[in-house]
């Protein structure tokens, strides 16, 4: 039943996004460097898990967050990789992103991790949506550039490429004139496009989907997964929700809408259950035994914007919670696409072990995370300075290339996580609090002539060990089941009027009056060692494991973690990548 008729919400449809999904991604990294691997069922292995594994494993029965042994039982010949060195992800996620956003005119391209990114293609299809020729839709042509009218390719403008939901499309040549239509049209044929390109410049597949916000674009291309696009076709709004935006959204289970986390989600299917949730059976990677659907949540007497907030709102729930989750319910979502950004708000490594608690274990430690915390912000801050390049410029004698740091962080922080003590019962509290403390990134580090060993030497000594004895003042004992490095506090050097970075050479000379003002004074002695509970580690959300320890297998048996956020079961181990490849 329908219960009263209610206001409906009004759909924007005035934007035009394309979201894409690399396939498999960290299994086609190592496809793309060994074509051989491609006919291979290929898993890729972190700790005991396979975080993902190609199509040809998946169609053996593979699956992500899998452990390796059960991998290996199901599908014997399986090929096992690393993928504990993020290094090639970032690189290859990087690349494919700039390609990408070669093709943006305004400059809205976002990622969520190393593998999805949304463009906002508004611009680039309403200059091409004016210049159609409405008489002779079939032999258009999609420019690519408002400067080049040769740039771009020809395209069919009154049909659309690729698959469509509804899959059937009830068009009828009114419906070209749809601006909204033919706008779409015209997003699937610029869609297909790129993924050409990344297919034969990269090696790379994905999965598409195009529609008129975030939400939408990224639901409606995992229709036709992998190597696939999906668009959803008009109409986008009705008076009595009977228009395709409503029945698709109507028909995901709540908990696989973006934005409604495993909390969410359970709150809601208890309401609409009128009971409460089972709340542990069933659940596995991505799915629920519990089933409801957006339209039965959607259609739920009193259901709305204020039911919402009372249901969801309370301590921890930001305020407005009702109306925001009453949006995605409709498939409404006005969250801008965001502007690519060239340098990281904060870069940071971490590992975890099974036990740390010697000094010299913690210094051994943080002399492999600084290197890597070195080596990142070398990769990720430092770029090419084609201005130094002057005539008077010796370069071919020069020792390095000419760089310059793009930005500075200003802070080091040092966070920990020390297990919790075990109960009387001999489990352990689910608690996984970090402490932390800052301190002033010392200049050195900016000093790229110097090897990174010999300054990650310096890093540790002189900053990190006093950091971290700041932290744990007791001698040994701590039992350590983390250790995070972070560079934080990032300060863009173009914005600097000096033009920091600009010449190397006068960068050093200057560099201790040009960073004096950035300089933070630490807090003359922060109560208690921790100062905050460090948010989620980097700019790129991801794990930055660039390598890790292995853990005592038994600990695994009984040991279990549920993640809040989509409900998935897995190991305690890889809840840290786990997390972090939500963290969006
Ligand atoms: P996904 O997009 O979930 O997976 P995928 O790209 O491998 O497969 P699909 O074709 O279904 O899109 O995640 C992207 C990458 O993130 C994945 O290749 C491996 C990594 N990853 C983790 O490191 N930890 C995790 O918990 C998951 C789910 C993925
Ligand atoms: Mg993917």
């Amino acid at each position: 039943m329908d219960g009263p008729r209610r206001k409906r919400l009004k759909r924007q449809a005035d934007s035009i996004i394309i979201h894409f999904d690399k396939d498999c991604f960290y299994a086609s990294v190592f496809e793309a460097e060994t074509p051989s691997l491609r006919s291979r069922p290929l898993a890729v292995q972190q700790k005991q898990i396979v975080v993902t594994c190609n199509y040809e494993a998946r169609r053996r029965g593979l699956h992500k967050l899998q452990l390796i042994k059960e991998a290996k039982r199901i599908c014997p010949d399986v090929v096992i990789v690393l993928g504990e060195d993020l290094t090639r992800f970032r690189n290859a996620s990087k690349e494919l992103f700039a390609l990408l956003r070669s093709y943006s005119w305004n400059a809205r391209c976002e990622r969520l991790g190393f593998d999805e990114v949304w463009m906002d293609v508004t611009d680039v299809i309403d200059y091409n949506y004016a210049i159609l020729n409405p008489n002779d839709l079939t032999n258009s042509f999609f420019c690519l550039s408002k400067n080049d009218p040769e740039a771009g390719f020809p395209i069919d403008a009154s049909t659309v490429t690729g698959s469509t939901y509804p899959a059937t499309s009830t068009d009828s040549t009114g419906a070209l004139s749809d601006s909204l239509r033919l706008r779409l049209h015209l997003a699937s044929h610029l869609a297909a496009h790129l993924r050409g390109k990344l297919e034969s410049e990269k090696g790379y597949t994905c999965t598409v989907g195009i529609s008129t916000n975030k939400l939408l674009s990224k639901l409606v291309g995992n229709l036709h997964k992998p190597n696939g696009q999906t668009t959803l076709l008009p109409s986008y709004t009705s008076e009595d929700g009977d228009d395709a935006v409503t029945s698709f959204i109507d028909g995901h289970e709540v908990g696989k809408i973006p934005g409604i986390g495993f909390k969410l989600a359970q709150k809601i299917r208890a309401h609409v259950l009128q009971r409460p949730v089972d709340f542990d059976a069933g659940l596995v990677y991505g799915g629920t035994k519990e089933n409801v659907l957006v339209g039965d949540v959607r259609k739920y007497p009193g259901m709305g914007a204020e039911a919402l907030e009372q249901i969801l709102g309370g301590p921890g729930t930001p305020h407005g919670i009702g109306a925001k989750i009453w949006g995605l319910l409709n498939g409404c979502d006005d969250t801008e696409v965001g502007q690519a950004r060239e340098v990281p708000k904060q870069i940071s490594i971490e590992d975890s072990y099974t036990r740390l608690d010697s000094l010299d274990e913690v210094i051994k430690e943080l002399r492999m995370l600084a290197k890597s915390l070195l080596r990142r912000m070398h990769a990720d801050l430092l770029e090419a300075d084609e201005d130094v390049r002057t005539p008077e410029d010796d370069v071919d004698s020069a020792a390095i290339a000419p760089k310059r740091w793009q930005a500075f962080p200003k802070t080091i922080r040092l966070s920990t996580r020390p297990r919790p003590p075990q109960n009387a019962d001999g489990r352990r509290n689910r608690s996984f609090a970090r402490i932390s403390r800052s301190a002033p990134m010392p200049n050195f580090v900016f000093n790229f002539k110097e090897s990174v060993d010999a300054l990650s030497e310096r890093l540790v000594t002189e900053t990190l060990v006093p950091l971290f004895r700041k932290l744990h003042p007791e001698k040994s004992g701590w039992n350590l089941s983390l250790v995070n490095v972070a560079a934080t506090n990032m300060v863009d050097a173009a914005s600097e009027k000096a033009g920091v970075g600009r010449d190397i050479g006068k960068m050093f000379k200057r560099q201790d009056d040009v960073l004096k003002q950035w300089r933070v004074e630490e807090p003359s002695d922060t109560v208690g060692g921790s100062e905050d509970v460090p948010t989620p580690s980097q700019e790129d959300n991801f794990a930055t494991h660039d390598r890790w320890e292995s853990e005592d297998e038994d600990m695994l048996d009984d040991e279990s973690y549920r993640c809040e956020e989509c409900g998935a079961v897995m190991p305690l181990f890889a809840m840290g990548a786990h997390a972090r490849w939500h963290q969006n």
